[in-house]
């Protein structure tokens, strides 16, 4: 997807700093933090959200939340509380459309989430 933010940044043709990388996943800093602790668990694989995800992701999307544990074990985020949150379409305000998951925490969370 030439078009496409988050895979621009997985080929290298916008500059990240990554958090993490491996060959399933780009993991950087949200450009607009909503929590102290505010990552973007990317998939490098090109699905527009959780709607278009095939059986073979399934393991890819399994370890999307292993690597978010182990960063908020790495982070120190775990034990207080954090969040995987997946937004899906624009009622739900997802803005990129390629899945991605972000990783909150190091603060006190609500339920019902806004
Ligand atoms: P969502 O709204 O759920 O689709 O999340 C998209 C997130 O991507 C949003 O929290 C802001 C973040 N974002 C948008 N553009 C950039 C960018 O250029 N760099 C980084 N690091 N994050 C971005």
């Amino acid at each position: 997807m030439t078009d496409c933010l988050f895979c621009r940044m997985i080929k290298g043709e916008i500059p990240v700093k990554p958090v993490f990388e491996d060959d399933q996943l780009l993991v950087i800093q949200d450009i607009a933090p909503v929590a102290p602790q505010h990552l973007l668990v990317i998939p490098k694989k090109h699905v527009a959200n959780t709607l278009d995800l095939q059986p073979e992701d399934e393991a890819l999307i399994g370890h999307v939340f292993r690597v978010a544990a182990a960063i908020a074990r790495e982070r120190g985020i775990a034990e207080d509380g954090f969040r995987v949150v997946n937004n899906n379409n624009a009622g739900a305000g997802q803005s990129v459309f390629h899945i991605h998951f972000h990783l909150l925490g190091g603060r006190q969370f609500n339920w019902p989430p806004g």
